[in-house]
């Protein structure tokens, strides 16, 4: 079976689906440009500053920003947003302030999720963002039984799970998918296809020319979309929402990108993929088609994003900065409250124990 893959801009940033374009105003276009250009940039800052040793952990979306800011664009803050490590940028969208996103980093006093996740694993509970999930897959049994909630609730809100290629071979996409079609929930499950599972590659991963056709089994609409082309997603993400808020159910879309960087931080591609792979993949950049698209029609000139880079790069060191200056622990405390409503008797001696054993041996304790 043949799947076209939705297109609206071609690599040149052409409209070439003007049918399909989204009818967005001057500002939305460059706010959604800005928020491509912003992760990018801080991306390629914290991989500096885990280099540097100044943090442990960081995972990049190099390359595939388009995919979430896309789907970002064409949702409400009020839908739900699942994802893996790879869509930070969809809560930065939402208004996720940078500095609260460097303190998550550092795992610091004022970092929101107290210093109980890695880095990366944001959570952003004003802004509809779940924390963000690193077992493979768990986000989307979470957002279907999340659009069911919405649905049986007779809210219109949507839930979007965002999930690689890997994700792909659990057990758990397979039950969302079948759960979701027979339930007809408003859920958007997008497999971010970006070639790789760590150094597994998409060969592997399936023997069927696409993941989008795996919808065919469970009843749903798949459509396969140019992960790198945000019109692209921003159009399809929007049907598959009025789909789902006209009651008529859940969409899988697979979104064709490339991982151009490593896995994470902590991984080595040289070791297992051909150097000349991501080069390829440059001339298909997600945010240099949308530059020339916008350029084309008008919406922006080079001193615009010129005066953009030197505001991010301002606010990125700023929010270093702040971050570095928070104290570098949450308190002691935080590691008894949160399971109940009130600390119990039983978790309250041993909050005691723990002070009077970091009283006598504090030096070595290293808190
Ligand atoms: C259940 C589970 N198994 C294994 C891992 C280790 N692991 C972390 S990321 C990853 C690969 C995920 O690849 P993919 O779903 O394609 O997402 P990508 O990293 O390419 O965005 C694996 C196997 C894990 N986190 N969870
Ligand atoms: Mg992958």
């Amino acid at each position: 079976m043949k799947l076209e893959v939705i297109r609206v801009i071609d690599d040149d940033g052409k409209v070439i689906h003007p049918e399909r374009e989204p009818r967005l105003t001057g500002d939305a276009h460059r706010k959604v440009l800005h928020a491509l250009i912003r992760i990018r940039m801080v991306d390629e800052r914290m991989l500096r500053l885990q280099r540097q040793g100044r943090l442990g952990f960081y995972v990049s979306t190099t390359g595939e920003e388009a995919t979430h800011i896309g789907a970002a664009a064409a949702l409400r803050v009020s839908d739900w947003f699942y994802s893996a490590y790879r869509e930070v940028g969809a809560a930065l969208y939402r208004g996720y302030a940078l500095r609260t996103f460097m303190c998550q980093l550092f795992g610091n006093a004022e970092d929101p999720v107290k210093g109980r996740q890695m880095p990366v694993h944001h959570s952003v509970r004003d802004l509809n963002f779940v924390t963000v999930a690193s077992p493979v897959a768990t986000q989307i049994p979470h957002a279907v039984g999340t659009a069911w909630a919405a649905k049986l609730q007779r809210k219109d809100d949507v839930a979007v799970a965002f999930f690689g290629d890997g994700g792909t071979s659990t057990p758990i996409f397979h039950t969302s998918c079948l759960f979701a079609g027979v339930f007809k929930v408003p859920a958007i499950i997008v497999c971010r296809n970006n070639g790789w599972a760590i150094s597994v590659p998409r060969s592997v991963q399936t023997v069927t020319p696409t993941f989008a056709q795996k919808a065919i089994a469970y009843g749903l609409p798949g459509v396969l979309v140019d992960g790198n082309d945000v019109l692209a997603m921003i159009h399809t993400v929007a049907e598959a929402a009025a789909r789902g808020r006209r009651g008529e159910g859940a969409t899988l879309i697979e979104a064709r990108t490339y991982r151009r960087g490593a896995h994470s931080s902590s991984d080595d591609p040289s070791v297992y993929r051909d150097a000349d792979e991501p080069r390829e993949w440059e001339t298909r950049d997600p945010i240099d088609r949308y530059r020339k698209y916008l350029t084309h029609k008008g919406e922006l000139t080079a001193d615009v994003e010129a005066r953009w880079r030197h505001e991010i790069t301002e606010e990125i060191t700023d929010a270093i900065r702040y971050a570095e200056s928070v104290p570098p622990k949450p308190p002691l405390r935080t590691m008894f409250e949160d399971v109940y409503a009130e600390v119990p008797w039983h978790l309250e001696e041993q909050f005691h124990e723990l002070e009077e054993h970091l009283r006598r041996h504090g030096a070595k304790s290293g808190h």
